[in-house]
């Protein structure tokens, strides 16, 4: 059956680094309403706000100390209000980030919780006596250290799978499960079209939390091994979708990292729990443990070739995967996915080829559409990420040097995603008039929107052509739900693949490396995209160019 959302186009904001308007540094929702008109000429339906509710910001804005309000360094509820006014004019969708794994130790239910640690508010969150001197168990948290947190005064401690300043809610717990329902409908009511759902596959918990054998220097073991023995995720989220998003015909994106092999339809099938999941296989590639950087193996174009296939076979016949090439939390994927030194606008535009034809809805992170990449940081101090802090603290414990340490955080860093948009070469990138919160990535003046906006030729203008494809008459139905057909996995570094639709079928081919490649074609066709000006196509064979990319209709 087909859904409102299945042939859209969505782009997250990271609201802090967006846009600024009153020069206190912080991008703000005034910003977003001011740029509404670029990110429709892009041809973005739907738009993923990072958090914006009040928040300590310890992990900028997933740690959320109230889900009723706009945190005043965005703005008020009337701009949130205007913000969703100005987009529904423009037939535009606002989802926004739902944190309910865990959320703010500043909330007022935690400080309850630690004021009577055994009263009713103690019972939103898992706190459990120590064994011995000892945490309950051993398994690290997300952002390193200890899940356990010792409440002062007891030899009681609450769990926390990511900051301490995050405590997890208790699920179990039927009146949280009504306090969350309660709010997502809420903000549903107000017009919101759906959520992109934080770290939810944390929410169901082993109670019985049992040590496992630790699997680094610290003593301590990746959650991903309880992960993966717990059951009864199912339960939760079934119920979840059907108190809130299925009444509202709502869109929603899992963040799921450890959909187990065989079960991607329980996520998004027909009666998935979300509407998509995102696709996370390219980013997770080489990757040994979640969230210790150092520990990261390089990978060939041909790994990359292979898991982006898996995946998508993995999805067909059974729904559409929410396709990234970054996020904020990870690096720009001109950078990680474009070798050092062959990253210029052609490798870009053949990397916005795999994001925008890939089967599923594509979601852009916000500055990937102008080939921003990672910023350079010279120096630990000049870091704001917690997880990247923590990261290099911990590698140097484990034995990297001072300098190793800076240039694997510096390669994975999530600040890398976060430095401001660069939106012209004025001060600042134009993305504020004060000082901005993070450095603006000094290469601003090559890499900004208002360089883009005219060149026919720019990064920016490609990822528009490509939506235009998706979005135009003739061919949408075939990008939309055209199959996903592998081809040419005999050439190294090539990554072909097929598009066919019911009436159409469109290929895509890639010779994503730094030097030329010769491909046997006998099929007559009609080019539709191409980031060369020409194709070099003589007696049966494609000539192609370092990292050009085409897409082109089999007639
Ligand atoms: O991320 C969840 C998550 O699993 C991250 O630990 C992810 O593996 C890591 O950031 C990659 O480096 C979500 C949010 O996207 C992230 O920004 C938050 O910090 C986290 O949840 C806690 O809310
Ligand atoms: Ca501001």
């Amino acid at each position: 059956m087909k859904k409102w959302w299945h042939d859209k186009v969505a782009y997250q904001i990271y609201p802090k680094s967006f846009y600024d308007t009153n020069g206190d540094g912080i991008g703000d929702l005034k910003g977003i309403i001011n740029k509404l008109d670029y990110l429709k000429e892009l041809g973005i339906d739907i738009i993923w706000l990072s958090p914006i509710y009040c928040s300590p910001m310890v992990d900028q804005g997933y740690d959320i100390s109230d889900y009723y309000n706009i945190d005043p360094s965005f703005g008020t509820m009337d701009d949130m209000e205007t913000l969703l006014k100005e987009t529904k004019k423009r037939n535009m969708y606002v989802i926004m980030d739902l944190v309910v794994n865990h959320c703010s130790d500043k909330h007022e239910w935690f400080r309850k919780a630690l004021e009577d640690p055994d009263g009713e508010y103690g019972e939103y969150f898992y706190i459990r006596e120590g064994k011995g001197n000892k945490p309950p168990c051993n398994w690290r948290s997300y952002f390193g250290g200890s899940v356990w947190e010792r409440i002062p005064n007891t030899n009681k401690y609450y769990f926390h799978a990511f900051a301490k300043e995050q405590p997890d809610l208790n699920w179990e717990n039927p009146k949280v499960k009504e306090e969350i329902y309660k709010m997502i409908n809420w903000w549903l009511d107000k017009g919101l079209a759906g959520f992109r759902i934080d770290a939810i596959i944390n929410i169901k918990k082993d109670l019985s939390f049992q040590d496992f054998e630790a699997d680094g220097d610290d003593g301590l073991c990746d959650m991903s091994k309880m992960l993966e023995k717990v059951i009864g995720i199912g339960d939760m989220l079934k119920e979840l979708k059907e108190e809130t998003f299925d009444k509202y015909d709502a869109f929603t994106v899992g963040e799921v990292f450890n959909a187990k092999e065989g079960e991607l339809y329980k996520f998004i099938g027909k009666d998935g729990y979300f509407s998509s999941i995102f696709d996370f296989d390219m980013e997770v590639l080489g990757q040994e443990q979640s969230n210790r950087w150092y520990l990261n193996k390089d990978f060939t174009t041909n790994q990359l070739r292979d898991v982006i296939f898996k995946s998508q076979i993995e999805a067909l016949g059974i729904g559409f995967k929410a396709n990234i090439i970054e996020n904020h939390d990870e690096p720009r994927g001109a950078s990680r996915y474009i070798i050092d030194g062959e990253c210029n606008d052609i490798s870009k535009k053949a990397l916005a080829i795999i994001e925008v034809m890939r089967r599923g809805i594509p979601f852009i992170y916000q500055g990937q559409e102008i080939g921003m990449t990672n910023n350079k940081v010279d120096c630990i101090n000049k870091f704001n990420d917690i997880s990247t802090i923590e990261n290099y603290d911990r590698a140097i414990k484990e034995g990297f040097s001072k300098e190793e340490a800076l240039r694997l955080v510096n390669k994975f860093s999530r600040d890398n995603a976060r430095t401001p948009f660069q939106w012209d070469n004025s001060i600042n990138a134009g993305f504020t008039k004060g000082t901005p919160w993070l450095q603006v990535n000094e290469n601003y003046k090559e890499i900004n929107a208002k360089l883009q906006i005219d060149d026919k030729d720019s990064v920016l203008s490609f990822y528009k052509k490509l939506i235009n494809l998706r979005k135009s008459n003739e061919y949408k139905e075939v990008v939309v739900y055209g199959e996903f057909i592998p081809d040419l996995e005999a050439y190294d570094n090539v990554i072909a693949f097929y598009r066919k639709g019911a009436n159409k079928c469109l290929m895509v081919i890639i010779n994503y490396q730094n030097k030329e490649q010769i491909i046997n074609f006998n099929k007559t066709y009609k080019i539709l995209i191409n980031n060369y000006k020409d194709l070099k196509f003589v007696n049966n064979e494609l000539m192609l160019k370092p990292y050009q990319g085409i897409i082109i209709e089999i007639l």
